[in-house]
């Protein structure tokens, strides 16, 4: 089979890929294609469905800025995102422009017709002037690679794959991983299932969860889109505000949230040992903070056992876990709560650009990306959520919509100037990422003294933004056309 051709190849059908195809279609680019590697749309809301999965962002700023909705409540569940998704889809036409179970195998650049060769695992393959990565740099699951864990002769799952045929009803379940997965899994299933066992390595802050169902009058009104700016704007500014702290101060840090997490915590745990066990040692903030009104309660519960890191995995067994300390666990579950790999999941394929210089030699060191999303030496390829874009306080989605601005802007100035290509110039670049790096010093992530996923392995912090999110609307809201090479 021939390859076809698209102005535009989207890789990724979630939120980015939504939000860039609308886009396009917006500013009358219809010639594009959306790959995606499984067999439905909707991305990470639709992937995950482990029970308890909830956004933990307010849901009128965790949606599209133009795309008004009556949720049903503050911090919607997974159902509702994924019904949201789907809406989205449908509305904008976005159905027939997927092409499923197409999971990209690597992409090239080719000088001679200037044009992004894109190869799937499927044996199809693609030309594009341009390429849109929208896959997600949270969608890579990674299961540590425990001693004996294929001997294992239960059911395991990672929470990014939950399998919903399996019932839980009195069974002796283990999570590995406390982070924000495992948070939602915990005081969901506790009360279902016979033993839950909890491995955690580190522990994270909790703070309660301002959650609330709306109202039917609420609801119609959401659905204003006045209403729902006005919302957005009041829930936007109240957790910008939050920066400070995350930048400037420590001190603000452990003398308002932190004190609060401690309050919530001895609120919840009647058990001084038990309270002991999961207070971190770091910052708060350092780590993503938890947001949960029954996480921390559900370890007053007989049938909930909590192991910590001087008790952790020492092998995986047919019939269980054998601790550190000799203890045997037998199960019929383990549940991988152990996170994603936020380096290689920015771009989940092999990426060949100009010269033939690899992505991933270009991100030997560490990843790394002019606003998060563009780098010299890969003409017209575009990142969303790409190294250095993750916010801490506010919405993905906002990040998400700032960058299509810069990337839609790019596309459009080849298109209607007649360019081939659009590409960051290196020292723009370079100029960048060292004064990103510089920033981030000040930051809660880089010296609050914890591990998390923001960090590469050399400790560089490769996942946040080290400022406001207003800060990145503003340098992404235009395309500077000095900063950029177009032939
Ligand atoms: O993953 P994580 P997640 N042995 O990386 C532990 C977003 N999200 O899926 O902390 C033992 O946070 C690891 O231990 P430690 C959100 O941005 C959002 O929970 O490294 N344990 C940790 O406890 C979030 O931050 C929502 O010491 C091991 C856990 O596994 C991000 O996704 C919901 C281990 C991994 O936690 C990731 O969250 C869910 C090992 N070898 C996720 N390796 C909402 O919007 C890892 N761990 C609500």
């Amino acid at each position: 089979m021939g390859s076809l051709n698209y102005k535009v190849v989207i890789v990724g059908s979630g939120f980015s890929g939504q939000c860039a195809a609308i886009n396009l279609i917006k500013n009358g680019i219809n010639d594009f294609i959306i790959l995606e590697r499984r067999n439905f749309t909707g991305g990470t809301w639709c992937q995950n469905s482990y029970p308890g999965a909830a956004v933990d962002v307010q849901s009128p700023l965790y949606s599209l800025s133009f795309e008004p909705y009556p949720w049903s409540r503050m911090f919607a569940e997974q159902k509702e995102l994924e019904t949201y998704t789907n809406m989205v889809i449908d509305k904008y036409g976005l159905r027939e422009k997927v092409t499923l179970n197409a999971d990209v195998k690597d992409i090239t650049w080719s000088e001679d017709d200037k044009k992004w060769h894109i190869e799937t695992k499927n044996g199809s393959s693609f030309h594009a002037q341009f390429v849109i990565n929208c896959s997600g740099p949270l969608s890579t699951p990674v299961v540590p690679n425990f001693k004996g864990k294929e001997t294992f002769k239960g059911e395991s799952f990672h929470t990014n794959n939950w399998n919903h045929d399996f019932d839980l009803t009195g069974k002796r379940v283990a999570i590995i991983g406390s982070g924000a997965s495992a948070s939602q899994v915990i005081p969901t299933i506790a009360p279902d299932v016979g033993d839950l066992h909890v491995f955690q390595r580190t522990p994270h802050w909790v703070l309660p969860r301002p959650d609330r169902i709306f109202s039917r009058f609420e609801r119609k009104l959401l659905a204003v889109k006045p209403i729902y700016k006005l919302l957005r704007y009041i829930i936007y500014w109240s957790l910008e505000t939050r920066m400070i702290g995350f930048k400037y101060s420590p001190w603000l840090m452990k003398n308002i949230p932190q004190r609060e997490a401690l309050h919530h915590l001895k609120k919840q745990v009647k058990d001084i040992d038990k309270r002991k066990a999961l207070t971190p040692d770091y910052t708060i903030g350092c780590k993503r903070i938890i947001l949960s009104n029954d996480l921390l309660k559900t370890y007053n519960r007989e049938n909930t056992h909590l192991y910590l890191k001087d008790n952790g995995i020492k092998e995986i067994n047919e019939n269980g876990i054998l601790t550190t300390q000799g203890k045997q666990v037998d199960l019929d579950l383990i549940v991988y709560a152990t996170g994603y790999d936020a380096t290689d999941g920015v771009i989940p394929y092999p990426v060949i650009g100009r010269n033939n210089k690899s992505l991933s030699e270009t991100w030997s060191e560490f990843p790394r990306a002019y606003l998060g999303t563009s780098l010299p030496g890969f003409p017209n390829l575009f990142l969303s959520c790409g190294p250095n874009s993750g916010i801490g306080h506010t919405s993905a989605i906002f990040i998400i919509e700032s960058q299509m601005n810069y990337i839609i802007d790019a596309i459009k100035q080849c298109e209607f100037k007649g360019y081939q290509t659009c590409e960051v110039k290196e020292e723009t670049e370079e100029t960048y990422t060292t004064k990103l790096h510089e920033e981030m010093k000040k930051t809660i992530w880089y010296r609050g003294g914890c591990n998390s996923w923001y960090k590469s392995k050399n400790g560089k912090v490769i996942a946040m933004y080290p400022g406001f999110s207003f800060s990145f609307y503003k340098i992404t809201k235009k395309l500077n056309p000095d900063h950029h090479v177009f032939q």
